[in-house]
């Protein structure tokens, strides 16, 4: 029998997902007609005169959503490893990990109801989204097509990208994502090789929560533990590069680098260069890290937010099989 081409942890992950009753997608596209159509589309097409769903009462969604919402919770509540921040690098990480370990049980904590950071346009609102060379190998990895221009490529829209990365990650089995949710917070313990911390782990609430702490009585967090942490929160928005401000806020850093200035030059090879485990259990990514380490940022660029997420994910794997 010709040797299998997946690894005996994939099909373990395969047979998971077979079993969950949850068919693979890919099976589950019927031949398509002439015109492009599955059969069972064309058919409805048409005849509307006498459609109709079938029955549903609103509980059974309720009930259809909160269960798998808290069962999700409860597993992930121990992870092996945590995502914080479903950007462009947080993704390609997440897709990178759930790809090489689908024996790990990998959570993504995203504080947006739409995941994707600033990866929905290629810049100031322009659609176009350019990757410069060598960052094609991980467009052609997750089959997403693009003009080549020599030293660089056009995606035709950054969601494209984004969407198709997106989707690949949310199809693992071994991987969720919990989005509208933030880590507000990160647990540590102390670390038993210095004097200072291990990251051991992330405190969460509801975005909404998060962001009216001030306003609100205390609405105390959820957490989730994990050995391994990978913050990959971008240098702005509303909780930008959040690990890092907290790691100077506990007095774990000294203080912050700050972003330099534009110079996509410098800035995406120090970005993917210096992808690294900044203090033991937690591993800083793309945007956050020109924060810490006060690199320029690269303006619409993308390539160095998808390698610093593949990188990211290497380092994650070597601190967890320490
Ligand atoms: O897209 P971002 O902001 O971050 P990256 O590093 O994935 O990609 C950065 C990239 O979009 C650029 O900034 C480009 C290349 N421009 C460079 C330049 O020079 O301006 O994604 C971070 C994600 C967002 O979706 C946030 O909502 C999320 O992280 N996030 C969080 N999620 C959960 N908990 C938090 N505390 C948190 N903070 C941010």
């Amino acid at each position: 029998m010709a040797p299998s081409a997946i690894s005996p942890a994939q099909q373990h992950a395969q047979l998971a997902f077979a079993s969950k009753k949850v068919k693979d997608a890919a099976a589950l596209v019927e031949d398509r007609t002439d015109d492009g159509l599955t059969k069972s589309l064309n058919e409805m097409m048409g005849s509307w005169d006498n459609f109709t769903f079938a029955p549903i009462r609103e509980s059974t969604v309720s009930r259809a959503m909160t269960r798998r919402y808290f069962a999700d919770l409860d597993t992930h509540a121990e992870s092996d490893i945590v995502i914080v921040g479903a950007g462009s690098c947080g993704l390609s990480a997440a897709y990178t990990l759930g790809t090489l370990r689908p024996d790990l049980r990998i959570t993504i904590i995203e504080a947006g109801v739409a995941p994707g950071g600033g990866a929905w346009l290629g810049g100031q609102l322009f659609s176009a989204m350019v990757m410069r060379k060598p960052a094609d190998v991980f467009l052609r990895e997750i089959g997403v097509p693009f003009e080549d221009e020599g030293d660089y490529v056009v995606v035709k829209h950054a969601a494209l990208f984004t969407s198709t990365v997106m989707s690949k990650v949310l199809a693992m089995d071994n991987v969720k994502m919990f989005n509208a949710t933030t880590v507000e917070d990160l647990i540590t313990r102390p670390d038993e090789d210095g004097e200072g911390v291990r990251i051991a782990g992330v405190v969460t609430n509801w975005t909404l929560v998060s962001m009216h702490h001030d306003d609100q009585s205390c609405m105390d967090p959820n957490t989730i533990n994990a050995p391994v942490i990978i913050s990959t929160t971008g240098h702005d928005g509303p909780f930008g590069a959040f690990s890092v401000k907290r790691l100077v806020s506990m007095k774990q850093l000294e203080q912050l680098g700050g972003m330099r200035g534009l110079d996509m030059q410098r800035a995406e090879d120090a970005i993917v260069k210096n992808t690294r485990e900044i203090v033991p259990g937690l591993i800083v990514g793309g945007m956050e890290l020109s924060e810490i380490d006060g690199a320029n940022r690269m303006g619409p660029t993308f390539g160095a937010m998808a390698l610093s997420g593949v990188k990211a994910a290497e380092e994650a794997l070597r601190v967890f099989d320490l």
